[in-house]
């Protein structure tokens, strides 16, 4: 298992979109194994392919709490197929550290999945995990929280970067 670098702002391989992921092997094991072990040890509850600068559909996350037992969960080629309600959450993101601010998204959803042996599944969920869930697919996608934000939120986070980097 190794520790994978992760892509920061204003990186623009963060834009790319990944594609669906065809082949169950033992590299898409590693790959999510590896996954893990970098969110783990960031510390993060979620991390998406793309962020490791790798443009398939993967994302793992553990929204378990200080107190509560692990729940690693991995997702491969994830669709959400229902939503429902809104909520407002403070979302932070490994790939725009020190940056949090609040987002509104869907309060529950349904996603679609398979696993790493392309084994299907769906799960119906609520609250921090719907948060993740729907914020790790928008890396899938080459989105980041910042772009769901004011333009002027968005350009202030945007020129700190900028200034930190010079
Ligand atoms: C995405 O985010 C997420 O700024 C995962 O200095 C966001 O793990 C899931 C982190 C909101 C659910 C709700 C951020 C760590 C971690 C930072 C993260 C930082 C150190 C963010
Ligand atoms: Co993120």
């Amino acid at each position: 298992m190794s520790v994978l670098t992760i892509l920061q702002l204003p990186d623009k391989r963060l834009r790319q979109v990944a594609k669906p992921v065809l082949v169950f092997d033992d590299a898409l094991q590693k790959l999510i194994a590896d996954m893990f072990e970098t969110m783990y040890q960031a510390p993060g509850v979620g991390l998406a392919a793309t962020q490791v600068n790798i443009h398939q559909r993967v994302f793992v996350a553990d929204v378990a709490g200080e107190e509560e037992p692990k729940n690693p969960l991995h997702f491969v080629n994830p669709v959400i197929t229902s939503v429902n309600g809104t909520q407002i959450y403070k979302e932070g993101c490994l790939s725009v550290p020190g940056f949090h601010e609040e987002v509104k998204r869907a309060e529950s959803l349904i996603v679609e999945a398979v696993d790493f042996q392309g084994k299907p599944f769906s799960l119906e969920t609520t609250g921090l995990l719907a948060v993740c869930i729907q914020h790790e697919i928008d890396h899938l996608n080459g989105k980041l929280f910042v772009d769901r934000l004011s333009a002027l939120k968005r350009e202030r986070i945007n020129k700190k970067i900028q200034k930190s980097k010079r």
